[in-house]
């Protein structure tokens, strides 16, 4: 039996993979609609050996969608997911407007799948892509001794941030390296050749949206609002692929070889661990186009006598976006 999908955000760096993923994981798809805004409308689109026409998500009738993939952003989420919703459809939204409500599940596939099945808006919400890879990874541990406490740096792709950040990294380096000035558009600084110590907007707290996204999502996802997270967000000039330096305090004591080895046989996760030159995951050798959330340098923590460090690295567009939400839309399916 197939299922008819709509991609939203089709032409963007989520939606492109979107696409990918599920001819990749041949989803049994019947009718596939792409959609995007009035500029993109009328573009013609690859997936597998079919070619589909951009339409109009402004003028799109969802009635017979039975599965609909957001990705254009909050404020079309917003407005369009309720009504696809409406008319039928799962929605599995990767926006961050409907994570933090109490009745819209937040699910990471690995994880904690049985929340899916509470939806009663029929709306699914797909976590941000630095709390999705650090969830793949951290959920074993948690489940086997208890974390207390995450303090983690992120070093965030561009791609995180969409399709313009890419152009902008790539055409602010081309400048550079033929010794042209740079104007700063889609980051508030110079992102090539430069590290940002800031993703998303500043909050009141001083930290800003992307952290706290860290902050509440992981509640959420491991369903244990005691865990204290500590996050700073940084973006760097990669294109795909984000790494974060992660330290936790667990409650019971953990050490390096048993978290190696539950995490060796934990799904979503691979570990390249060698204390050798180049025995880590780095975001080009490993993760980039590729599905686990790779985990090195796993060691214990000098300064803490239940602190344990890791290194996780993955592609922020697959397992961190559309992969996980393909996932979620087969277990959506596999329900019926
Ligand atoms: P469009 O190509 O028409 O701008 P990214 O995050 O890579 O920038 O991609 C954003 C995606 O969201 C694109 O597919 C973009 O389509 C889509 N999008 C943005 N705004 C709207 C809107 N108002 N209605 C529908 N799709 C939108
Ligand atoms: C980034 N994590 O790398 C973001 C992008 O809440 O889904 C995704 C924002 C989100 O900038």
């Amino acid at each position: 039996k197939t299922v008819n999908v709509a991609v939203v955000g089709a032409t963007g760096a989520v939606g492109e993979t979107m696409l990918k993923v599920l001819a990749e994981r041949q989803f049994p798809i019947g009718k596939l609609h792409l959609l995007a805004s009035e500029r993109s409308a009328g573009e013609k689109l690859e997936y597998g050996a079919r070619t589909i026409v951009v339409e109009d998500l402004a003028t799109f009738d969802p009635t017979g969608i039975d599965i609909a993939l957001f990705s254009a952003g909050g404020s079309v989420s917003k407005e369009y997911a309720p009504r696809f919703a409406a008319a039928g459809a799962v929605v599995i939204d990767n926006s961050s407007v409907f994570r933090g409500d109490a009745d819209v599940p937040l699910v990471v596939s690995e994880v904690n799948p049985e929340a899916l099945k509470h939806r009663p808006r029929g709306i699914v919400a797909n976590p941000n892509c630095s709390t999705m890879q650090l969830m793949v990874a951290l959920a074993p541990i948690h489940r086997a001794v208890g974390i207390e406490r995450i303090n983690i740096a992120t070093y965030q792709s561009v791609s995180g941030t969409g399709r313009r950040a890419l152009e902008e990294l790539g055409r602010q380096t081309a400048a550079l390296l033929n010794f042209q000035e740079v104007q700063p558009e889609v980051y508030p600084v110079q992102i090539a050749f430069n590290v940002i110590p800031q993703g998303g907007d500043f909050l009141e707290n001083g930290y800003t949206s992307e952290e706290m996204k860290l902050v509440w999502e992981t509640r959420k996802i491991l369903g244990d609002d005691s865990i204290l997270v500590n996050a700073t967000v940084v973006r760097v000039p990669v294109f795909y692929g984000h790494s974060e330096a992660v330290h936790i305090e667990t409650r019971e004591k953990i050490t390096a070889a048993q978290a190696r080895a539950l995490l060796e046989k934990a799904p979503g996760v691979e570990v390249v661990d060698e204390h050798v030159n180049g025995g880590y995951p780095t975001p080009v050798t490993h993760a980039s186009g590729r599905d686990p959330a790779y985990v090195g340098r796993i060691r214990e923590d000098i300064s803490h006598p239940r602190g344990l460090d890791l290194w996780v690295v993955s592609d922020n567009i697959r397992k961190g976006a559309a992969l996980n939400a393909v996932q979620l839309a087969e277990l959506v399916i596999a329900e019926r």
